[in-house]
């Protein structure tokens, strides 16, 4: 197929699955508004559409909490197909929404919604500005141990059932899920998605935020799962160097960003795993570090740590693959290709370290990235992820975020940086 041809489709894809001012990830599998989606969302309209761009993040915010945060589901009006839904959540706000956040592309995204948008953009960043300060203290104010981002549920990470997090999983307790019928594996292969034993902990966890009325504080103090999330670290650091540049355009005090950067900075530098040399994640509960290469690891470059450490543990995974970058190490003794977040490409992922690769240099790395993005996109379509051994598309099918990347970053025609 052509690349026009491909171009076309990637728009009618995100037409599709426009719900009027929100994009739904794909329809029937994810039928709400999620927060990261949307960041990539609205990238890909930003290439053709830019009012339609804003208005993707303007109904995010929409969501946004008193005390700042950005839920990572925002149940704008009632759909069916999806479990757990407001009523599992039970966050008594308008529109509902889920209890935990997801991580914050969103500011990098508006930053180059306003690039693309500099003469009329300059009033809607005004005004998205203080609600993306809100949201960046409250990561600070919630969820900073020792320099780096925890997330207190495996959804905040976007990386659902990463083998990241099964150590930690394992001291959720179980005992007191309430009974409930997923309807995920009706929509997809069941191979392909996380197990019933990830979800019985998932709506644990879940009901322990209800329960206490979404409080960060007892969350902290007594939540069932918080990892310091290399992933979120290294997006949230990149986000609040953006935030500093849109401060800086805006004529606004700077100050307070730059310390919340030192402190970030020194978070991804805590989170280095020295015997297996590589960026992990740490369980605050037990300090234990992870021991899981994932390709969240290498979004240091995006975070603008150019750590040349990373380069060989890059190329040796990249070696074991035929498309990149797997989500899990291929030599990880949990790596599966097909199910979620354990092995397969997410090319969501691979735009973010692609960016980080080709800002710090490393060009012919970040066009591998590319190359093998593209690649997956053309053989098998626009898909929620891939098997990195075989090509083989998995999940659901006219994905939004796919679309999305392939129109900003991996089409030929893209402009293929931010
Ligand atoms: C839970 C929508 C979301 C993505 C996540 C991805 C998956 C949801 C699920 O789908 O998570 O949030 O039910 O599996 O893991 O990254 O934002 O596409």
């Amino acid at each position: 197929m052509t690349t026009e041809k491909l171009d076309e489709q990637a728009r009618e894809i995100l037409r599709s699955n426009d719900r009027g001012g929100y994009t739904v990830p794909t329809s029937g599998l994810y039928p709400y508004q999620w927060n990261w989606d949307s960041g990539f969302a609205a990238w890909g309209f930003s290439t053709y559409d830019v009012h339609r761009a804003w208005f993707e993040m303007e109904t995010l915010f929409v969501g946004q909490w008193d005390n700042g945060m950005v839920p990572h589901i925002i149940f704008h009006r009632k759909a069916f197909g999806y479990f757990p839904g407001p009523d599992v959540w039970g966050v008594p706000k308008t529109p509902y929404t889920s209890g935990i956040t997801q991580p914050p592309v969103a500011t990098t995204f508006i930053r180059a919604i306003y690039e693309a948008d500099k003469y009329y953009g300059r009033v809607r960043l005004e005004l998205m500005y203080s609600r993306l300060v809100a949201w960046h203290r409250w990561f600070i104010k919630n969820r900073l141990e020792d320099g780096a981002v925890v997330v207190t549920h495996p959804w905040e990470s976007g990386r659902d059932n990463a083998p990241d997090w099964d150590e930690a999983m394992q001291n959720v307790d179980t005992s007191e899920v309430e009974p409930y019928v997923r309807v995920d594996t009706k929509h997809v292969n069941p191979e392909m998605r996380p197990k019933k034993e990830d979800y019985d902990r998932y709506l644990a966890i879940v009901q322990f935020g209800r329960d206490c009325g979404w409080d960060e504080a007892t969350i902290r103090k007594h939540g069932p799962f918080r990892v310091a999330d290399i992933g979120t670290t290294c997006i949230f650091l990149r986000a609040c160097r953006d935030l500093k540049a849109i401060a800086e355009e805006l004529d606004h005090e700077t100050d307070e960003i730059r310390g919340w950067i030192k402190t970030l900075e020194s978070g991804v530098k805590g989170l280095w795993n020295e015997e297996h040399g590589h960026y992990d994640s740490r369980d605050v509960r037990t300090g234990k570090l992870t021991n899981t290469l994932s390709s969240a690891s290498f979004l240091c470059w995006y975070a603008g740590v150019n750590d040349e450490r990373m380069v060989a543990q890059l190329e040796r995974v990249l070696g074991k693959v035929e498309y990149g970058v797997p989500s899990c190490d291929p030599e990880h003794p949990h790596f599966n290709p097909l199910r979620y977040w354990r092995g397969p490409v997410w090319g969501v992922v691979n735009t973010l370290i692609g960016l980080g690769l080709e800002e710090t240099g490393h060009t012919e790395l970040a066009e591998r990235v590319r190359q093998d993005t593209r690649r997956l996109i053309v053989e098998d379509g626009f898909f929620e992820y891939f098997d990195p051994i075989d090509g083989r598309s998995a999940g659901g099918d006219h994905f939004t975020w796919t679309a999305a990347i392939w129109l900003a970053w991996a089409s030929p025609s893209a402009k293929g940086r931010l």
